[in-house]
């Protein structure tokens, strides 16, 4: 038998399908690798790259070969989500090996969350991955103030593109973007992530769902996670839209970390473990009276901190 390395480029059901070489590959996972996987609730996710033992056997005409998945190796970088069962918290990884998070939110249907692009950008610095902050459907009539939410952002390092899909505005900063690099397509459901990656890339063809009129929510139209290559170089993984975003791994005590203006201030706090709330000579809560730091990011801030106590 063969024991090649691929990529895990999409999974339906149990079949993971490896990219190799030369084909790509349907496999299974092997119970040992489903053993190791003890916290995490998919033991392989797309853009693994894994070890493949090969069937031998050549494939009857038009079908592709089966193998099975005999070991994962290390994740550079990694996306995941929190996932409570009724035992134990666990981590449902969504993505792995990839660059950088293209978190997608729309101007309108459904409605502009801060504080939700700012879960997905915890999960990016947990797992390692850069960020992207894409505001999608601004040919829409809307009340979002798409420079202060630039300037929020850009004050941290992260760069903001505003788009439309549906009027092709900001593609081809959104393509510079995605260029020779491995994005994460995230966000709420209906936001556009499936609509920009066909503007993007019309080949893709990827299916798109209309946003309930009652409710101005997504329906949930994307439903296997899968990575395409990009004809001007590059890949992308358009992910389903998520319900919620669940936080793993924070603690009241470390959350100003990734604040970065946060925890920078936060060494001037007469507490060296002050969270920055109702404490005497916070400097954090100085530098916002001041307009050092943005409110919005304050207040960001303040209702993870909610989330953990
Ligand atoms: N007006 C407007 N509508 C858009 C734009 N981009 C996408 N839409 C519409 O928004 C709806 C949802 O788009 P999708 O691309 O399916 O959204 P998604 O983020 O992939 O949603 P899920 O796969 O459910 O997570 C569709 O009806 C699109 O036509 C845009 O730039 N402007
Ligand atoms: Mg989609
Ligand atoms: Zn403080």
């Amino acid at each position: 038998m063969a024991n090649l390395t691929g990529r895990v480029i999409k999974i339906t059901g149990l079949i993971y399908h490896v990219k190799m070489p030369d084909e790509t590959v349907l496999c299974s996972v092997r119970r040992s690798v489903k053993k190791k996987a003890e916290f995490e609730l998919s033991p392989v996710v797309v853009g693994d790259m894994v070890k493949v033992d090969v069937d031998p056997y050549p494939p009857s005409e038009g079908e592709l070969r089966t193998g099975v998945i005999t070991e994962v190796e290390p994740r550079k970088t990694y996306f995941s989500k929190k996932k409570t069962t009724l035992k134990m918290e666990k981590q449902q990884l969504i993505a792995a090996n990839i660059d950088q998070m293209i978190v997608v939110a729309s101007v309108k249907n459904p409605a502009f969350k801060m504080r939700l692009i700012d879960r997905f950008m915890i999960t990016a610095m947990q797992g390692g991955v850069e960020q992207v902050v894409v505001v999608n459907k601004i040919d829409l009539k809307h009340d979002i103030d798409l420079e202060k939410v630039e300037k929020i952002y850009n004050s941290v390092g992260i760069e903001v593109i505003p788009t439309s899909a549906r009027q092709r505005l900001g593609m081809d900063m959104l393509q510079e973007t995605l260029k020779n690099k491995e994005s994460v397509f995230v966000g709420q459901s209906g936001a556009g992530k499936s609509s920009l990656l066909n503007a993007i890339q019309p080949g893709l063809k990827l299916r798109t769902g209309e946003v309930s009129e009652k409710t101005g929510k997504g329906k949930h139209v994307t439903t296997v996670v899968e990575l395409f290559p990009l004809d001007f170089g590059g890949f992308v993984v358009d992910t389903p839209g998520l319900r919620a975003l669940g936080l793993t791994g924070l603690d009241k005590r470390n959350i100003d970390m990734f604040y970065d203006e946060i925890f920078e201030t936060s060494h001037k706090c007469r507490f060296s473990d002050c969270r920055h709330k109702d404490e005497p000579d916070c400097a954090v809560k100085a530098a916002v009276e001041n307009g050092e730091i943005y409110r919005e990011r304050y207040e960001s801030y303040i209702r993870i901190l909610a989330g953990t106590e």
